[in-house]
This record gives structure tokens, sequence and C-alpha cells, in this order.
């Protein structure tokens, strides 16, 4: 069997259609259908994986896929950004730390001894450590934005791109914790075989995002 490599992207999501998209920019086709978990490229030696966008980098880590396409804020959460090729430009957003837009807020230091609801438990932690802020993290797997109007939390850190869930919720911004966009990842022990693959999508990539421009 020809040597192929192994992108994970997102099965369904915000970075799905961007992450397609991409690849097709790439002349590389293939068939999807929703239904498939994998599919193989016509004309490139390039087999797709669909995944939760969470099990990405631990996939790539792993060896599982060779390469994939995920949001920083994930990557860098979960400790895999040693993984990071290169950003792709696309699903811009930031992690920020919100609160009702009824609390007063001058400083950061507002937020010392309140509980904080996220799904970014080690990006917030190391963000107020650094602020030498201390808070109580309440770790969420989602809603994290009704936190405040339901009693659970003070304040949120959640991921922000045009803030209207955030007005929606009766919440403000007050702080840009970190700031993100797709990245394309990698394994660290990819075969010279397929580091050549890797170098030829590279290739096209860049040819991509300089047509863009
Ligand atoms: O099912 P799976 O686990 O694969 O997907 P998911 O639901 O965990 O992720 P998904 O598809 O929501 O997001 C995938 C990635 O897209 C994220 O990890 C980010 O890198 C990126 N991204 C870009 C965003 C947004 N923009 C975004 N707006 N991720 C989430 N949001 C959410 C945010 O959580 C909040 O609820 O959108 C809401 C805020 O949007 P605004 O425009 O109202 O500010
Ligand atoms: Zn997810």
């Amino acid at each position: 069997m020809p040597c192929m490599l192994r992108l994970a992207i997102q099965k369904s999501g915000r970075l799905s259609e961007d992450s397609l998209n991409l690849i097709r920019e790439c002349g590389i086709s293939f068939v999807s259908s929703s239904l498939k978990l994998k599919t193989e490229s016509t004309n490139f030696p390039l087999e797709i994986l669909y995944l939760r966008d969470d099990d990405i980098p631990g996939y790539v880590a792993d060896g599982v896929a060779d390469i994939g396409i995920v949001g920083e804020n994930v990557l860098v959460e979960e400790g895999k950004q040693s993984l990071t090729v290169e950003k792709l430009g696309f699903s811009k957003c930031r992690l920020s730390l919100a609160v009702p837009k009824t609390m007063e807020y001058n400083s950061i230091q507002d937020l010392n001894g309140k509980n904080i609801a996220t799904s970014y438990p080690n990006l917030l932690k190391a963000y107020l450590q650094e602020q030498g802020v201390e808070a109580d993290i309440h770790t969420i797997s989602g809603s994290v934005e009704i936190a405040p109007s339901i009693g659970l939390a003070e304040a949120i850190c959640d991921i922000v791109s045009s803030g209207s869930t955030l007005i929606s919720n009766g919440l403000k911004e007050v702080e840009r914790v970190f700031k993100s966009e797709a990245a394309l990842i990698a394994n660290e022990e990819l075969s010279e075989e397929k580091r050549e693959i890797l170098e030829k999508l590279l290739f096209r990539i860049h040819a991509v995002q300089r047509a863009r421009k």
C-alpha cells in the first residue's frame, strides 16, 4: 500500500468548512460524506479523519493521525503547543474574561476571590497567575455564558468572536486572555516518507495563502 499522510479535522463545527476548503483549494480531491469518519483523496496521498476538535491534539501527539487542524485555544489548553507547524489564519477568536454588565469593574484585581466559570481552566489559571490574581476556577464543559445568571459563578472566561453572545447574556468583556486561530499541527516523529508528503502539502498551502492575499 502506498504511504499516506493522515490528517485529522473537526467533524462538524466551526473549523470544519474552512479546513475542508483549504484542502480542496490545495487541489486535493476527495469525496466527503457526513456519515463517514474517514476518507481518502483520489489524487494526493492524504487520508482524512473526522473527529471532535478536542481529540485532535491527542491523536496527533500519539500518532493515530499524522497531522491535524485545530484551534490554538484547544491546543494550548491541552498543553500540546509544541506540535504546531503553522498558523492558518481562519477561525480567529479570543478567550476573554467577562462579568455581568452591572458589575463595577476597574481592573483585573476586581476578580480576586471571585468564582469564574470556564471550559479553559489551564489557560485561565496561567493568566490569573501571571496577573497575580487568586480566584476560584469552576470548570464546566458548555453553556458557560449562562453561569452568572444562574448563580453558578460571578465571572466567566469563554471564547468570543463577534461579542454578541456576551451581550445577549447581559455580560461585558473585560480582559483578553488568549488570541486564537486555526493551526496546522504535526506528530513530532513522522517517517521520512510522511515528512516528504507534508512538505508537498505545505508547499500547496503556502500557494493558496499567497493567492488569498
Ligand atoms: O463538537 P466539537 O467538540 O468538535 O466542537 P466544539 O463545539 O467544541 O467547537 P466549535 O465548533 O464551537 O469551535 C471550534 C473552534 O472554533 C474553537 O475551538 C475555536 O478555536 C474556534 N472559534 C471561532 C469559536 C468561535 N469562533 C466562537 N465564536 N469557538 C466557539 N465560539 C463560540 C463561543 O464558545 C461562544 O459560545 O461562539 C460563542 C461566541 O460567539 P460570538 O460571535 O457571539 O462572540
Ligand atoms: Zn470541542
